[in-house]
């Protein structure tokens, strides 16, 4: 009896320490990463580079309790792709790849490595998490919870809403409301993610709103410098650094840390470098960088200030200038912008829409855009029909209440934002050279505010209503050849 005893605990030694073995060999394996570099967003190539290897030990056992009755095995084998399907059809990216990942990948910290020793308030306040999305892959939606609740302090996640946004399946949001602290809407018709966000907005309980897409994993310590920073001062909303999470094969690619978004004046969003004399007065890694936009997906607000300052534009559809919007909103009515380079959050940048556009992705665009051209900014909203001119003539519907908004909130003129903001922007003016005319030497000299080619005696003019700059006879006075000096760095 005594000697079974002993085997016994023998058999139990040996199996607890090959099993402590294992535990610590698993989380020491490199984790199957990239250098290559990638490019982040739709076409705007910068660099990533790799960035240090963190092991979250807790990523594993973590979840296990915070899921509930929710049965992850048969929920995520209840969509699995065929033998012979194309796996990037229905998603726009590699389907079969995030499967295959599984739901609690360790990722790499990828921050600077002074972020690890900041300190947040023991007692800042919780967030409702808004997801919304439309057909999303069930593994992606399910990694973008997860990462939420394994890596975020439990006091923080008031709740996590999802709004399936008419999806084929309704279960793939219903489901997922087993889980403790996630709660599913749906939509009875399809909505488009700025009314669907409002929808999760008004059923929020938490006085901080954290939106996040559907196709995102959270990192280390993501959600407590954006909330320190809005608990501070109510008016910032800020974003966090977004890292790459490759399309083709997932892996999770440090984004570069000197970057804030920026635009074109056809309202094409870009990430774009912080300008130069910004960059010389950093002395701290750490330290927000103020942004003129936001890519829109990822960001914190305060919940009394996204109602004061008016939410979104509702007739806004589907996908598209939401984040214009808000954040020429933002910034003229009172508050500030900015990107967090404490906090990183992976998002799965795609290269086309796998969803429809029930009236067509162009027009969408432009209705979405025009919108927000017409109700903030001014006579500068002439600069965007010069660089979309296809925008003229479109139906945008009716503006009367977002420019009521405006008035309400005495918000500041364009021109104050694109003084403060972004000056910048002014200067992206370039000059086809379609005329002879210009053949060298170009020489130019200042008549009045007007530029006067030396060489034909005419005026430099435009932008003529498709986006060109021309030479015409000089006007004194007229507008179009007012031009004004820039120092360009
Ligand atoms: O009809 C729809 N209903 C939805 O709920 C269409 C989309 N969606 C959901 C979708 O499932 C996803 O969760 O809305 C979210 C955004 O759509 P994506 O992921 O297809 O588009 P995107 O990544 O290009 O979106 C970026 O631009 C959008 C413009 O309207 C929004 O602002 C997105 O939030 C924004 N995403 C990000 O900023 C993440 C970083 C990418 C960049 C740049
Ligand atoms: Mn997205």
């Amino acid at each position: 009896m005594r000697r079974i005893r002993a085997n016994a605990i023998a058999i139990l030694t040996v199996a607890w320490i090959l099993g402590t073995f294992y535990y610590l060999w698993q989380d020491n394996k490199p984790q199957s990463t990239s250098s290559a570099s990638q490019s982040r967003g739709k076409g705007h190539g910068q660099k990533v580079s790799p960035g240090r290897l963190e092991i979250h030990r807790d990523d594993r056992t973590i979840p296990l309790i915070l899921l509930g009755t929710f049965d992850e095995k048969s929920y995520l084998a209840g969509k699995q792709l065929k033998p012979g399907d194309d796996p990037y059809r229905d998603h726009a990216f590699n389907v079969q790849e995030s499967d295959r990942l599984g739901s609690e990948r360790a990722i790499r910290d990828t921050r600077h490595y002074r972020c690890a020793s900041l300190n947040y308030d023991a007692d800042l306040p919780s967030t409702s998490i808004i997801i919304t999305f439309h057909n999303e892959a069930r593994s992606t939606l399910l990694r973008t919870i997860k990462s939420v609740l394994m890596r975020s302090p439990p006091s923080l996640i008031q709740e996590i809403i999802l709004i399936d946004d008419f999806s084929s399946d309704p279960e793939d949001c219903q489901l997922l409301a087993q889980i403790p602290k996630v709660r599913c809407l749906r939509n009875g018709r399809r909505e488009g993610l700025i009314r669907s966000r409002v929808r999760g907005a008004n059923a929020a309980s938490a006085s901080i709103l954290t939106f996040l897409d559907s196709h995102c994993e959270v990192n280390t310590d993501w959600l407590q410098p954006m909330i320190q920073r809005v608990k501070e001062d109510h008016t910032r909303v800020v974003s966090p650094i977004i890292d790459v999470i490759s399309l083709e094969n997932f892996a999770y690619l440090a984004a570069s840390a000197d970057l804030r978004g920026g635009f074109d004046w056809s309202l094409h969003f870009k990430w774009e470098q912080i300008p130069i004399e910004q960059k010389m007065a950093r002395s701290d890694p750490t330290q927000p960088i103020r942004t003129p936009v936001i890519a829109g997906g990822i960001f914190v607000m305060d919940k009394s200030w996204f109602n004061h300052l008016g939410q979104y534009d509702t007739h806004m559809d589907i996908w598209g200038g939401e984040n214009f919007e808000l954040s020429f909103r933002v910034w003229m009515c009172g508050g500030s912008l900015e990107i967090l380079p404490c906090s990183r959050v992976g998002h799965v940048f795609r290269k086309r829409h796998p969803y429809d556009f029930p009236e067509g992705n162009a027009l969408t665009y432009i209705k979405n855009t025009r919108r927000a051209a017409e109700v903030w900014m001014d006579e500068y909203k002439q600069y965007y029909y010069s660089a979309r001119p296809s925008a003229q003539g479109k139906t945008f519907g009716s503006i009367a209440d977002r420019v009521a908004l405006r008035k309400r909130l005495n918000c500041k003129p364009f021109r104050w934002y694109m003084e403060n903001v972004y000056p910048e922007l002014r200067e992206r003016v370039t000059v086809k050279q379609t005329d002879s005319v210009f053949s060298p030497p170009q020489k130019w000299k200042p008549k009045g505010s007007a530029l006067q080619h030396l060489v034909s005696g005419l005026c430099l003019d435009g932008p003529t209503p498709t986006g060109s700059l021309v030479v015409s006879q000089c006007r004194p006075q007229a507008a179009s050849q007012s031009w004004e000096p820039q120092i360009i760095s």
